[in-house]
């Protein structure tokens, strides 16, 4: 018999690689889905089967981080091996605007959890997807030891769920990880996020679909890694004998503007061309720079990033300009396509 996996955040792009990784090495994967208006499951639509059928290894299940009861009910009829709590409010510049829902899911929605599991007395590992964030102002390279210093509500409340973590598993001996990852990217990033914003723009104005591109502090520098190898680290940490916290990083930083610079470069413009600043996209207090050493994940769980910074921004260039390209052809066919994302 296989193991069995519960993902909060299955729809969002971490969630999406993680049950792949999941279903590959055979585990029955449920996850956590909120109701939506239109349909959020695009990352995942190529995993799903049809419960009805014997094939189906994936389950999902309405429910939200900030219902208790519900988290509860779920953890005790699914009684997973494995609980990976990657849902959030994830988005850093967002959580100045709703700063308590961001403390309601990305930091109380932790605990809810966790008490779900201490409740109900399941014997469950899990797994807190904690964040470089959390380090904010710390001078790089930033490590397991480096004190925390967040700059943002979103920061805070990781720094509470992270902490929320020690004191389960002391408390309770609850087998529980923090996995301190850096930012990592991928074809399936959300679009307001800067790495995607950046190559969906550049594509789109390469093939006269945009003019402009609008940007916010373009020297924050990030350790921008691809999020296929860090979900990797997420599943290790759970397969080891004791639970720990790690740090999980390629262990590059870059600038924004290095980044922009790299694809229009990639595509054969000049971003001097075509990227002005707005100054809504700042933030009322940054990051600057972010630079992870996770010597201790790579030495203890064997875990080795297997894509480049370099070949992270081709694969997002990739998909982005077939993307582009579909959008195109429809307009030029006289269909009406609106390829635009808000962009925050
Ligand atoms: P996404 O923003 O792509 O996905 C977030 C997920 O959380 C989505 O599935 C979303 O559902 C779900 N979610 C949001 N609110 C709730 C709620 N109230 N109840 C239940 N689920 C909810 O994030 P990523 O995949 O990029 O990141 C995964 C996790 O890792 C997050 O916790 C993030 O904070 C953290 N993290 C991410 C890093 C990164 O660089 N990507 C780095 C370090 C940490 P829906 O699709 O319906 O919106
Ligand atoms: P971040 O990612 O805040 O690091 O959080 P984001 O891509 O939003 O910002 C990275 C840096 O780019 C600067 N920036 C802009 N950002 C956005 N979104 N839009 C812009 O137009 C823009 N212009 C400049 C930002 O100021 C920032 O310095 C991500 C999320 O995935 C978190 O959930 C996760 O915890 C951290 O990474 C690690």
């Amino acid at each position: 018999m296989g193991k069995t996996a519960l993902i909060t955040g299955i729809t969002g792009q971490d969630g999406s690689y993680l049950a792949e990784l999941l279903l590959d090495k055979g585990y029955t994967v449920h996850g956590l889905i909120r109701r939506a208006s239109t349909f959020n499951t695009d990352r995942i639509d190529h995993l799903y089967k049809d419960f009805h059928d014997p094939e189906a290894h994936i389950y999902l299940h309405y429910g939200d981080l900030s219902v208790s009861g519900q988290l509860t009910d779920l953890l005790y009829t699914i009684k997973p091996d494995e609980v990976y709590n990657l849902g959030a409010q994830s988005h850093v510049r967002v959580s100045f605007d709703m700063p308590e829902y961001t403390g309601d899911i990305t930091g109380l929605g932790t605990l809810r959890l966790l008490e779900a599991i201490h409740k109900t007395g399941i014997k469950t590992k899990f797994y807190q997807a904690s964040s470089s964030e959390m380090f904010g102002a710390a001078a790089p390279p930033q490590w397991e030891e480096t004190p925390f210093q967040p700059q943002s509500p979103y920061a805070a409340a990781k720094v509470y769920s992270y902490y929320i973590v020690k004191n389960y598993r002391e408390a309770y001996q609850i087998f529980a990880c923090n996995g301190i990852l850096f930012n990592h990217e991928s074809p399936r990033r959300g679009e307001t996020f800067v790495t995607r914003k950046i190559t969906r723009a550049a594509t789109r104005i390469k093939l006269g679909l945009q003019q402009k591109l609008y940007l916010g502090n373009m020297e924050a520098k990030r350790d921008w890694g691809f999020a296929g190898d860090y979900v990797e680290a997420m599943w290790l940490m759970l397969q080891q004998d004791k639970p720990d916290d790690y740090v999980i990083s390629l262990g590059e930083t870059h600038s924004v503007r290095e980044f922009v610079e790299k694809v229009f470069e990639k595509l054969g413009m000049d971003y001097r061309d075509y990227v002005e600043i707005d100054s809504k996209y700042f933030r009322p207090t940054e990051v600057d720079v972010l630079l992870g050493d996770s010597s201790k994940a790579r030495r203890l769980l064997g875990w080795q990033p297997k894509v480049s910074f370099d070949r992270l921004v081709e694969m997002m260039i990739e998909t982005d300009m077939e993307l582009a390209k579909r959008e195109k052809t429809l307009l030029d066919a006289g269909y009406e396509c609106n390829g635009n994302s808000r962009s925050l």
